[in-house]
């Protein structure tokens, strides 16, 4: 026997699948699609990663699976290329950020294909490439042209040492997720994309897909639909009306003061009554500078090392409460926010813990208006029966909502915390925003025959706070060519969240040059009907790819409402002393590495087996060299292999086997690898004891374990003298009256009635069945002295014993 050597096997069958063209789709039209997508990746300098490996062995495991099962499967591969990243290495070290991505796009692919991945490499993609952003482009004029992009002054997360603007999720703890700078608030002319026009239309489609429920809870808060009321508050003296939002209308009784956003804009008209106006001023000075997450914080100390819940009463004006007429003051707090609601609440410390904590502050009246709570604990958050509230006393908090707001002359109202999303980006790396400038300095979208509207290459990388592309003559050049003199470019390039909402798309027809993708490819292929990646994108790039899904159904591009028919995520792995994997922290496992000393088989295997995907979990080198054990037992088990063995095969082999393959399917439809892989190994063990395995038998077992070991299972085939290969073989079906279920309950009765229960395996003889029965301790108690006048055994279910 051939020793199992995986180098030269894995390098073998990798080259010859690629010739063969083994994994391709779209050839069969005749065959039910199955598009099976994992994320791809930043391909990054460092490299990939174990936990990408974790990822793309569970997508393959599943496209596999699917293709044995007949289906024309369509698995991609490709690079989501633009980001910070190479254009910082850029400014380190002045390589072109084309040429450092580009170098990790090979060594990525490298990596990728030792994995023995089953992609259809024709259809690689690079969201980098001219070819690619052409149609990135094509989609900012699509929403454009729709008014669903637009250009605004908004206040915007800015970090002054990257100098560029931050999405929300690019903020940690208010700092620059890179480089750990105090982020600030600025005011600045950005694009942005209309997502809030598909605010419901986002929410509705989380009740028709197949993903995780965390995921869908974590999509649903970051829109946070809020249904309340808007109550117009009277300044006193004034002609003015102050709009708060409230979900607790029920409590507008026990509003004791109104708190408006530091940037809410009425608060100039009252610049004359104000009597503390420079106190005021400093304040909203102070406030840009600090994050949204910042003022959110309930005032716990910040990492930053400010404390939550500042505010400055307005001194010289006052609200009047429109319920009951009394004069209440007015704060201005960051604890608000300015661009949600109205950017005005009313305050109702006895019922809302952040008012209530204010009013401890600043001294402020609390008036108990929902009975139930104990306001010297705190404030009093739940619903009850109304007091203090004038005629409303004794209604109940939830008819008093509709009932009070109407009695002011409010209205209800539904409110979103989603915003529209910010596209534009200060940066070189990214697609350029396809827009130029007439004299007057009104936006024009490029013309499409003028797509792909190109990265000019004559740039600093040096950040200035001026967007890179400013400083290109050749882009200066080019636009007053095309459009005439006086034209100027748009000079800020798209957030990469652009370019990744669509790229699923791509690959259906990724060499089109006339459309992002045909009409048939689209409907051949889309949607996408098992989706896997880490959980951090629970929000922003699902959030995103749905909104774009979206756009193309309202516009008649495609006929489905979401990207993702069933989501599954997978966890992180972790290193061996429990830590996250970090360079910095030297504990990194380079995969390449574990594929050369095992075998690209056994790290797939292993890692599959680690515990349940979705779970973080530590690497253990041990459990390779199990797997790696596991792997040439099989290796060897071709020894046993004989034509006409089931003579010598006792017979419980067809039952474990018939039961692992029940095992194995079902597992794998629900994403359940570890035990599919446990089934596996209890059906080696079960073939290693026998004297001989019958062929038939054998070739069973390495079609279940080819979606799993795709080389060694193939090397096998091939052995056995088959010159097909075995991804192409049908997946293989169970025979129910073959399972033979392994335990059995047998319930015991003595005279008649039953006193106990216990369990056995399927293959005890009536001997050993009645030694268990007569040796529990219940039955011993009623037959103790006496005779057993009649033992009765009927099989698997009962024993009946007569003393
Ligand atoms: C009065 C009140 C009394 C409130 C009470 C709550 C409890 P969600 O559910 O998240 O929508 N709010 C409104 N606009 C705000 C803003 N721009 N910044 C910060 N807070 C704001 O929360 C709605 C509640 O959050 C509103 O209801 C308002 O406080 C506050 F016993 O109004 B409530």
């Amino acid at each position: 026997m051939k020793s199992y050597d995986h180098k030269k096997i894995e390098k073998k069958w990798q080259k010859k699948w690629e010739e063969g063209g083994l994994y391709h789709a779209g050839e069969d039209s005749r065959k039910p699609k199955q598009y099976v997508l994992g994320m791809f990746p930043y391909p990054s300098g460092d490299g990939l990663h174990v936990g990408h490996v974790l990822g793309y062995t569970a997508t393959d495991i599943y496209s596999r699976y699917k293709r044995m099962g007949g289906f024309d499967v369509l698995q991609p591969m490709g690079w989501d290329a633009f980001g910070l990243p190479a254009e910082n290495y850029a400014i380190k070290t002045g390589t072109h950020p084309r040429e450092t991505t580009d170098t990790a796009i090979n060594n990525f692919r490298k990596q990728i294909k030792s994995l023995g991945l089953s992609y259809d490499w024709t259809r690689e993609i690079g969201t980098h490439t001219p070819e690619y952003y052409k149609w990135t482009q094509w989609f900012f004029l699509l929403l454009y042209k729709n008014n669903l992009a637009y250009k605004a002054r908004a206040h915007v997360n800015w970090c002054d040492s990257c100098k560029t603007v931050l999405a929300n999720e690019q903020v940690e703890n208010g700092l620059c997720e890179r480089c750990k700078n105090q982020v600030i608030q600025k005011d600045l002319e950005q694009w942005f994309f209309k997502i809030t026009d598909f605010t419901e239309d986002l929410i509705n489609g989380l009740d028709t897909v197949n993903w995780p429920q965390s995921t869908i809870i974590n999509q649903r808060n970051w829109i946070g639909k809020s249904e309340g009321s808007e109550i117009g508050f009277k300044i006193k003296d004034t002609k003015h009306t102050i709009q708060v939002f409230t979900t607790r209308a029920d409590t507008l009784f026990g509003a004791t003061y109104l708190v408006l956003a530091p940037e809410h804009e009425e608060i100039t008209h009252f610049k004359e009554q104000i009597t503390n106006w420079e106190e005021v001023e400093k304040y909203i000075e102070d406030v840009k500078k600090k994050t949204e997450l910042e003022r959110m914080a309930e005032g716990k100390d910040l990492p930053t090392g400010k404390a939550g819940k500042t505010g400055v009463p307005l001194k010289g004006i006052k609200a009047i409460n429109p319920a009951n007429s009394e004069e209440v003051p007015i704060f201005i707090a960051d604890y608000v926010l300015a661009h949600y609601g109205t950017g005005a609440i009313m305050a109702v410390p006895a019922h809302d813990e952040r008012d209530f904590e204010f009013a401890k502050k600043f001294n402020i009246t609390v008036k108990e208006v929902i009975q139930g709570g104990d306001l010297s604990k705190g404030a009093y958050m739940g619903s009850g029966t109304l007091i203090n509230s004038g005629t409303f006393n004794g209604v109940g908090s939830v008819d008093a909502k509709k009932a009070i707001t109407e009695f002011v002359g409010g209205k209800m109202k539904t409110t979103y915390k989603l915003r529209d999303w910010l596209i534009s980006r200060q940066r070189y790396w990214g697609a350029p925003i396809p827009v130029v400038y007439d004299p007057q300095g009104t936006p024009h979208g490029i013309p499409e025959e003028h797509l792909p509207w190109q990265l000019p290459t004559d740039v600093e990388f040096k950040p200035t706070g001026v967007s890179p592309l400013s400083q290109s003559k050749e882009l200066k050049d080019r636009t007053e060519k095309i459009f005439g003199k006086g034209w100027t470019p748009e000079v800020d390039t798209l957030d990469t969240f652009v370019c990744s909402s669509w790229y699923y798309f791509r690959f259906a027809d990724p060499h089109n040059s006339n459309a992002f993708a045909s009409k048939e490819a689209l409907k051949r292929f889309l949607p996408v009907d098992m989706y896997v990646g880490g959980a951090e994108h629970t929000v922003l790039h699902l959030l995103y790819a749905r909104f774009f899904t979206k756009v193309l159904h309202k516009l008649g591009y495609i006929s489905f409402t979401e990207p993702f028919a069933t989501l599954r995520h997978q966890g992180m792995i972790l290193a061996t002393d429990g830590r996250k994997m970090s360079k910095s922290f030297g504990n990194v496992v380079n995969p390449d590495d574990v594929v050369e000393t095992f075998g690209a088989d056994s790290v797939r295997m292993y890692e599959m087996f680690m515990g349940s995907l979705e779970d973080a979990k530590p690497w253990k080198t041990d459990n390779i060299i199990g797997i790696r054990r596991f792997l040439e037992k099989v290796w060897r088990l071709q020894l046993k292999v004989q034509e006409e063995a089931s003579k010598t095969e006792d017979s419980t082999v067809e039952a474990t086997l018939h039961k692992t393959i029940k095992k194995v399917s079902d597992d794998i439809e629900t994403f359940g690898f570890n035990t599919a892989i446990s089934q596996m190994m209890i059906c080696v063990n079960t073939f290693e004891k026998q004297g001989t395995i019958d062929r038939e038998n054998f070739k069973i077992l390495l079609k279940l374990l080819a979606p799993f070991a795709p080389h060694i299972t193939e090397e096998l085939w091939e052995m056995l003298e088959h010159t097909g290969s075995i991804h192409l073989e049908e997946w293989p079906t169970y025979d129910k009256k073959k399972i033979r279920d392994e335990t059995f309950v047998i319930a015991v009765q003595i005279n008649g009635k039953v006193r106990d229960t216990f369990e056995i395996s399927a293959d005890l003889d009536e001997e050993q069945v009645k030694v268990r029965a007569t040796s529990l301790e219940s039955v011993r108690k009623w037959t103790e002295g006496k005779e057993i006048k009649k033992f009765i055994y009927v099989k698997n279910k009962l024993v009946s014993i007569v003393v």
